[in-house]
C-alpha cells in the first residue's frame, strides 16, 4: 500500500500511525503529501491572512515562549485595546494588498465582556469590508462564544501549541483541557476553528506526533491549522531553545497535510527565518496559507516584496476576494514591482 493510500484509508489517527509517517524517507513522505494536496486543493494557490495585535502585552498567562506574558521582562511596548478606526485602517490596507482574512489577536487570558463589545464592532467592520474575520482572544465562556458567532466571526484561533504531555512544561496558568473546552464551545457556537501549534518548544518528536494526533482527531478537524516555528524572545524561558531541524519542520507540514487533507495549513510564526527553498518545500508538502505583512503580533514577518518575489518565482498565486464575502477560486498575481 502506498503512503497516500495509507493516509486516505484512515478517519481516526493513532500515535503509531503518525509515528509511521514520520519514519518514512523524506522523499516518499513529501510525494504522498503532495498527492493528497493535489486531490483537495489548487497546489499553486496560497491564501493570504493579515494579523494585527489589538491589545498588546501584560498578559496574565505564563506561556514560556511569549513576548506578551506579564511574567517575563521582554522590553515589549504594551498597548491597551486599540481604537476601531486603527483596526479598520489596517484591514483596508490588508485587503488592498490581497489578504482575504483579517485576524485580530489580543493578549488576554480571556476577554472581559466590556472589551468583547468593542471587538464585536471590529469584527462587524472587518466583515463589512468583505474580508473573512478571525480573532484570538484567549479562553471563552459559552456565552462569549455564542456572542462572537452571532456577530458573524468566521474563525476563532485557539492553539493547542504542543502535546498534552509537554503542555505543563510550557504553560502552568491553564490546562490542555481548558484549551479543548474553548475549542468545543467555539465549534458548538458554529464558528470555524483555527488551531495549530509551535515547533521548537523543546518538545520531542513524540510530542509533535501527539499534537498532530490530537488535531486530526478533533471531530471535525480544524478548518485552519497554523504551524508556527518558535520565534525565540529574549527574556522568556525559551529564549535559548534549540532550533528545530528544517526537515523535521517540513515533515510536520507534510504529515499535517496527509492527516487533515482539507484543512488550510498556514506557515505562521518563524517564516522570517526560513530561506526560500525551505518555504518552497513547505508549499510542496501542503502548506497553502501565510500571514502576509511585515509584522505578526509583536515579531517580524518577511517583507511583502520578498513574498511577492517568491510567489512570482514559484508561479504561486493568491486566493482573491470578490466584492462579497465569498472567496473566489480565481487566480491573481501578487503585485510585484518590476
Ligand atoms: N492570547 C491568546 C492565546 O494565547 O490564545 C491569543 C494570542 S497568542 C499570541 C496566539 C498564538 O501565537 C499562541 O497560541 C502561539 O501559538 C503563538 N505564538 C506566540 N508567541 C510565539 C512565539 N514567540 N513563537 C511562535 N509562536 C508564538
Ligand atoms: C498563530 O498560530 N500564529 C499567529 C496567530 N496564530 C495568532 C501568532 C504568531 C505570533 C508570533 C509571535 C509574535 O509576533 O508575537
Ligand atoms: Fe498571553 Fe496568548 Fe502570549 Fe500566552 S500566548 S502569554 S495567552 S498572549
Amino acid at each position: 500500500m502506498s503512503l497516500f493510500q495509507f493516509a486516505s484509508n484512515r478517519v481516526t489517527w493513532e500515535t503509531a500511525d503518525i509515528d509511521y509517517l514520520f519514519q518514512q524517507p523524506f522523499n516518499d513522505l513529501l510525494f504522498a503529501a503532495h498527492q493528497m494536496h493535489r486531490v483537495h486543493h489548487d497546489v499553486n494557490q496560497i491564501q493570504l491572512s493579515r494579523l494585527l495585535s489589538i491589545k498588546t502585552g501584560a498578559c496574565p498567562e505564563d506561556c514560556k515562549y511569549c513576548s506578551q506574558s506579564g511574567h517575563y521582562n521582554t522590553n515589549l511596548e504594551k498597548e491597551k485595546l486599540i481604537a476601531i478606526e486603527k483596526v479598520l485602517e489596517s484591514a483596508k490596507a490588508a485587503k488592498e494588498q490581497g489578504a482575504t482574512r483579517f485576524c485580530m489577536g489580543a493578549a488576554w487570558r480571556s476577554p472581559q465582556d466590556r472589551d468583547l463589545s468593542v471587538v464585536i464592532k471590529m469584527i462587524r467592520g472587518v466583515k463589512a469590508l468583505g474580508l473573512e474575520s478571525c480573532a484570538t482572544l484567549g479562553m471563552l465562556s459559552n456565552e462569549q462564544a455564542q456572542t462572537l458567532a452571532a456577530a458573524g466571526l468566521d474563525y476563532y484561533n485557539h492553539n493547542l501549541d504542543t502535546s498534552a504531555e509537554h503542555y505543563a512544561s510550557i504553560i502552568t496558568t491553564r490546562s490542555y483541557e481548558d484549551r479543548l473546552e474553548t475549542l468545543r464551545l467555539v465549534r458548538d457556537a458554529g464558528m470555524k476553528i483555527c488551531c495549530g501549534g509551535i515547533l521548537g518548544l523543546g518538545e520531542s518528536r513524540f510530542d509533535r506526533i501527539r499534537l498532530l494526533e490530537q488535531l486530526a482527531n478533533l471531530n471535525p478537524y480544524p478548518e485552519s491549522v497554523p504551524i508556527n516555528q518558535l520565534v525565540p524572545i529574549p527574556g522568556t524561558p525559551l529564549e535559548n531553545a534549540p532550533p528545530v531541524d528544517v526537515f523535521e519542520f517540513i515533515r510536520t507540514v507534510a504529515i499535517a497535510r496527509l492527516i487533515m487533507p482539507k484543512a488550510v495549513l498556514r506557515l505562521s510564526a518563524g517564516r522570517e527565518t526560513f530561506d526560500d527553498a525551505a518555504q518552497a518545500l513547505c508549499f510542496f508538502a501542503g502548506a497553502n496559507s501565510i500571514f502576509f505583512g511585515e509584522q505578526l503580533l509583536t515579531t517580524d514577518n518577511p517583507a511583502t516584496d520578498r513574498d511577492a518575489h517568491l510567489f512570482q518565482r514559484l508561479g504561486l498565486t493568491s486566493v482573491v476576494l470578490e466584492s462579497s464575502n465569498s472567496i473566489q477560486n480565481t487566480k491573481y498575481d501578487l503585485a510585484y514591482p518590476a
